[in-house]
């Protein structure tokens, strides 16, 4: 699905994902930057070694310890948090040139990240958790996606249970029962908030035009 035809100047909208490891986050962000093309992923910057097959500027901008610290003394991040012992921050820039253009942006970042956007960026910001269905899906998913001992397993599931105890913070809850029926849902989120009325800047005249030429 593309935007359908624009009359109207709009605002674009920060969409961000949030959902503890592996409820799917990340094949959803993928299909919807597929499936969207008003839609451009915010790639943030990290001090995480980078992993085979993550690729430089797309995945994630890799930096070390002494140049995250640099950007932030410079204000470069419009968020940025410790999670899980890495550093991660979302860079301001491309951001702002995005939704000013109308375009909107998606993001993968944590709770405490959607917080700070939350204090700084109110109206931008359209929120959504992801859930898993069931403890026992999350925890299959987490031991075939990492083929890691059943420690590492536990471990990661004692995160996870950290992590959903912020759900309520979020606008809107998705559970990734069926990926295609969970797109689907944050398909039809971005499609209503798209149409708030504050978003749509072009709006006064817009309705002149429609007043005065009849
Ligand atoms: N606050 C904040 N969190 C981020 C940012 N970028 C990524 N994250 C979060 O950092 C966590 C770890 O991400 P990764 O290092 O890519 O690891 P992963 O295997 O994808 O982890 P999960 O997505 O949690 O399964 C995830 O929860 C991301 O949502 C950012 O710019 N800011
Ligand atoms: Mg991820």
């Amino acid at each position: 699905m593309t935007e359908p035809i624009n009359l109207i100047g709009r605002r674009g909208l920060m969409l961000v994902l949030s959902s503890p490891s592996g409820a799917g986050k990340t094949s959803i962000a993928h299909r919807l930057l597929e499936e969207d093309s008003a839609l451009e992923m915010s790639v943030s910057t990290t001090t995480r070694k980078r992993r085979p097959g993550e690729v430089e500027g797309k995945d994630y901008q890799f930096v070390d310890y002494e140049s995250f610290c640099i950007m932030i003394n410079n204000r470069e991040f419009l968020e940025y948090a410790k999670v899980f012992g890495n550093y991660y921050g979302t860079p301001k820039g491309a951001v702002t040139k995005a939704l000013e253009a109308g375009r909107d942006v998606l993001f993968d970042i944590d709770w405490q990240g959607t917080q700070q956007i939350a204090d700084s960026k109110r109206d931008d910001l359209v929120s959504v958790f992801i859930l898993p269905p069931s403890t026992r899906d999350l925890e299959l998913r987490l031991s075939q996606r990492a083929q890691d001992s059943a420690e590492v397993v536990a471990n990661r599931m004692a995160r996870a249970s950290d992590e959903i105890s912020h759900y309520r913070e979020y606008d809107y809850i998705v559970v990734n029962h069926v990926i295609d029926i969970a797109v689907a849902s944050i398909k039809a989120i971005l499609a209503a908030e798209r149409l708030k009325r504050d978003r749509q800047v072009g709006l006064t005249d817009f309705v002149k035009k429609l007043r005065t030429s009849q």
